[in-house]
Order: C-alpha cells, then sequence, then structure tokens
C-alpha cells in the first residue's frame, strides 16, 4: 500500500488536525498543497475529491476520506503506533463530544472571530471587526469554559491519554492564543492551559506550525 497522501494546506487548522493525528501515529505520508482561497476558488481536481472544496481531503490506496474527524479515526484505526481512542464506550462518546463541540461552537468564534479579526486581517491591512470580537470574545469563553468542566481533572481533554479530543483541538488553540485577548481568556483557565503548554512541547506539535506562528513559552 502506498503511504497516504493529505490533501490541505500548513495553515490551515482541519489539515494540521490530521497532521497531528498522522504524526502521533508515525506514519509518513506527502502534503499536497491545495488553496482553496485562490481568487479562482478551489481547483477542479480538488473539487472532485471534496464536494464542497475544503480542505483537506485524503487518499490512502483506494480509500477517499474528506471530513477531518472521520480521516484521523481512520489514521488511528489503519495504522501501527500508539491508539489515539479511548479503549472504553464512555471514554470513545466524550472523545467524539469533545471533537464535536470544537467543530459545532468553538472553530467559529476562535478561530474566524478572534484570530483572523485581530491577527489575519490587521496582517493583509484589513480592518479589524471589533462587534465581531466583542461577540467572539463570550462564545470563546463558553467554549473553554465546557471543555474545562469535560477535562475535570485529567491531563488530557478526554482522560489519562492523548487522544484524538487532543490533536482536534490543539491548532484551534494555537490561534486562540495567538492574539493578545486570546491568550488572556486561556490564562484564566489554569488545567486548560496547562494541558495547551503540554501540547505545544510535543514534537508533532512544533513539527506543524502554522507559518508566522509564535513559539510557546521556552521552546523557541
Ligand atoms: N468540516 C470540515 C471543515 C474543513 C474546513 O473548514 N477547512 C477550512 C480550512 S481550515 C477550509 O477549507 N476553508 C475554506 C472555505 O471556508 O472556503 C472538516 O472537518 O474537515
Amino acid at each position: 500500500m502506498p503511504s497516504p497522501v493529505l490533501y490541505g494546506a500548513t495553515y490551515s487548522v482541519y489539515t494540521r488536525i490530521v497532521r497531528l493525528a498522522l504524526a502521533e501515529k508515525g506514519v509518513a505520508y506527502r502534503l499536497e498543497e491545495v488553496d482553496v482561497f485562490a481568487p479562482g476558488g478551489p481547483p477542479p481536481a480538488h473539487l472532485r475529491r471534496h464536494p464542497f472544496g475544503r480542505i483537506p481531503a485524503f487518499e490512502h490506496g483506494e480509500v477517499a476520506l474528506y471530513e477531518a474527524g472521520a480521516i484521523a479515526r481512520y489514521v488511528d484505526e489503519a495504522f501501527a503506533g500508539p491508539p489515539l481512542q479511548p479503549d472504553d464506550a464512555a471514554g470513545r462518546a466524550r472523545m467524539a463530544q469533545i471533537m464535536s463541540l470544537l467543530d459545532a461552537y468553538t472553530f467559529r468564534p476562535m478561530v474566524y472571530g478572534l484570530y483572523v479579526e485581530l491577527i489575519d486581517r490587521p496582517a493583509r491591512g484589513q480592518a479589524t471587526d471589533r462587534a465581531v470580537v466583542a461577540q467572539a470574545l463570550p462564545q470563546t469563553e463558553r467554549c473553554l469554559a465546557a471543555l474545562a468542566d469535560l477535562m475535570g481533572a485529567a491531563p488530557f481533554l478526554a482522560g489519562p491519554r492523548l487522544t484524538l479530543a487532543d490533536t482536534h483541538a490543539a491548532p484551534m488553540f494555537a490561534l486562540l492564543r495567538w492574539p493578545a485577548p486570546g491568550a488572556a481568556l486561556l490564562a484564566r483557565f489554569a488545567p486548560l492551559l496547562a494541558w495547551w503548554r503540554a501540547m505545544a512541547a510535543r514534537p508533532a506539535m512544533i513539527a506543524t506550525r502554522f507559518p508566522g506562528e509564535p513559539a510557546e513559552g521556552c521552546d523557541s
């Protein structure tokens, strides 16, 4: 079987989610860059892989997938390496709950509401929409409170060991702590901050940093 191919971009949160799962499993793969934000829209070849024109998409032999959570589960189950899902039904359900919470409630305020408005738009010479930021801050805080509650005293989001919940969350947190208001919000949740720092120090996270992403703490 040939090595898997991941179609995505180094700036993409959802591409990084899959890259983290591949790296934590120790799976060699090829990243084929696809720019879905190109002026003409996603390339036609990519629309055949992903009918919604998003990234990532994934191929491994005959297996072709899109949707990061599904790809990450496939990577965990199809390859050798440390298991990235809990052994028990309750643990797997908790992991899936956190991944769903991140997709449904967290990604938009954390990434578009804070990172894009406060870092990305100014870097492009565009004005920050303060109303969007003002709305995103309490929405993000609610997500952090829910995650901290679900995490309890465990070192990882879904229990005692690293799971796909952690690899799903970490790229979003990398963008959250980039603008100062995001970092300040995260600092109010001590267990989540400790989790983030441990995640940021993992070789898989360091190897997949977003372009221009500031290093965390002392690892630079
Ligand atoms: N539900 C998708 C979300 C993927 C997604 O939104 N990817 C972003 C990049 S991180 C994208 O392709 N955005 C292009 C667009 O919004 O047009 C998944 O889980 O893979």
